[in-house]
């Protein structure tokens, strides 16, 4: 990594503490948004299993801001920040996981199984590793239409072990695909460490590169401003060149695994690693950031608060209001569905 690009990027002056303002805007609104689902998921409303993506906002927050609408993206079980940083609909991603008709699944998929097509969310999976040749597919159809429109596949560091991620890998590769995969890799598959998953000094960008992919790069969220210069760089070059890209991210998930609370006293991870990555949380860092260098910008963020705040609580309000499917529902839109449950 060059060291210049941080203190470069710093430098910019207010064309970049407008990009930091925009990152800032949707980090916070994301971090709001889950915390509002943690400290109402026991009221057990909200039934379906819920992955948070607290601590890990920023990728999926400059990536969408570097890329378009029309550039497609799928993710995983653990999808909120990747959903809403895409621009879907906060109200039907709330009412989905309620369970109610409204939602952006109809009620039927729940946290896991989000999709927003107009904002080229094309959907998430609770199979590990799943979404992979999914957003491969897209690509290649991409290509097919002759777009320049670009596939993100996110993933986190456990699907690299499933077997379709090196075939998705090596297809990506053949076909010059344009696609950005990207690795957020928060150390752990629910409770186990890395280390005890894989052999020691496994290097995953450098076995992707050894694949045929172009564009790789090994990156942390724990240094933003280098963050959003690497990852403008390798979409620019996709954009521009075509052909896949990889880049792994250094991340941290606060919460359990899954659910809406803290879990470091069942002992699989330990107190002082969480307080360190709580030390560099990238919402933190740029707040401190922005407070030194934005003129009233206590102001500025008292007002954001308040706005997001009232978008949550209409995003809830709908959530409730919102019917609930029919009995028959439940066998609609299937893939093997032959139209005879009536
Ligand atoms: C094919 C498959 N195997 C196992 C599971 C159970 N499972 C759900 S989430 C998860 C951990 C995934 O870890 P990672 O990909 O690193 O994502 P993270 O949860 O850390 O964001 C596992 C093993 C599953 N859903 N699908
Ligand atoms: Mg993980």
């Amino acid at each position: 990594m060059d060291e210049q690009i941080g203190t470069k990027w710093m430098k910019m002056k207010k064309e970049s503490e407008k990009e930091k303002k925009v990152i800032y805007k949707t980090m916070k609104r994301i971090r709001m948004i889950e915390e509002a689902i943690a400290e109402k998921y026991p009221e057990g409303k909200m039934r379906c299993p819920t992955h948070l993506s607290i601590g890990q906002e920023l990728t999926p927050t400059i990536i969408s801001m570097l890329t378009s609408k029309r550039d497609k993206a799928v993710s995983t079980h653990r999808c909120h920040a990747h959903y809403l940083a895409k621009g879907g609909s906060l109200k039907r991603m709330i009412a989905e996981l309620h369970g109610k008709t409204n939602g952006c699944c109809k009620g039927k998929g729940g946290s896991m199984h989000l999709i927003d097509m107009k904002v080229g969310f094309m959907g998430s999976s609770a199979i590990v590793g799943n979404s992979i040749p999914v957003g491969t597919g897209i690509a290649l159809a991409e290509k097919i239409r002759k777009t320049n429109n670009i596939s993100i596949v996110y993933l986190g560091d456990a699907a690299t072990e499933e077997g379709v991620f090196y075939e998705s890998i090596n297809f990506a590769a053949l076909k010059k695909l344009d696609i950005l995969y990207v690795c957020e890799n928060n150390l752990y598959s629910v409770y186990t460490p890395l280390k005890e998953r894989q052999p020691p000094n496994r290097n995953i960008v450098e076995t992707v590169k050894s694949m045929g992919v172009e564009y790789t790069k090994n990156l942390t969220e724990r240094k933003t401003e280098d963050l959003y210069k690497e990852l403008k760089l390798v979409l620019g070059k996709i954009k521009k060149n075509g052909g896949p890209g990889f880049v792994e991210v250094e991340t941290y998930r606060w919460r359990e695994h899954c659910g809406p609370n803290y879990d470091n006293h069942i002992g699989y991870r330990n107190e002082s690693e969480f307080m360190e990555y709580q030390k560099t949380d990238p919402l933190n860092m740029l707040e401190q950031m922005l407070t030194k260098e934005v003129v009233e910008f206590e102001i500025w963020k008292e007002e954001l608060e308040k706005r997001i705040s009232d978008e949550i609580s209409r995003a809830f309000e709908y959530a409730e209001q919102s019917p609930w499917p029919e009995e028959t529902e439940g066998i609609k839109g299937i893939y093997a569905d032959n139209g005879s449950y009536k």
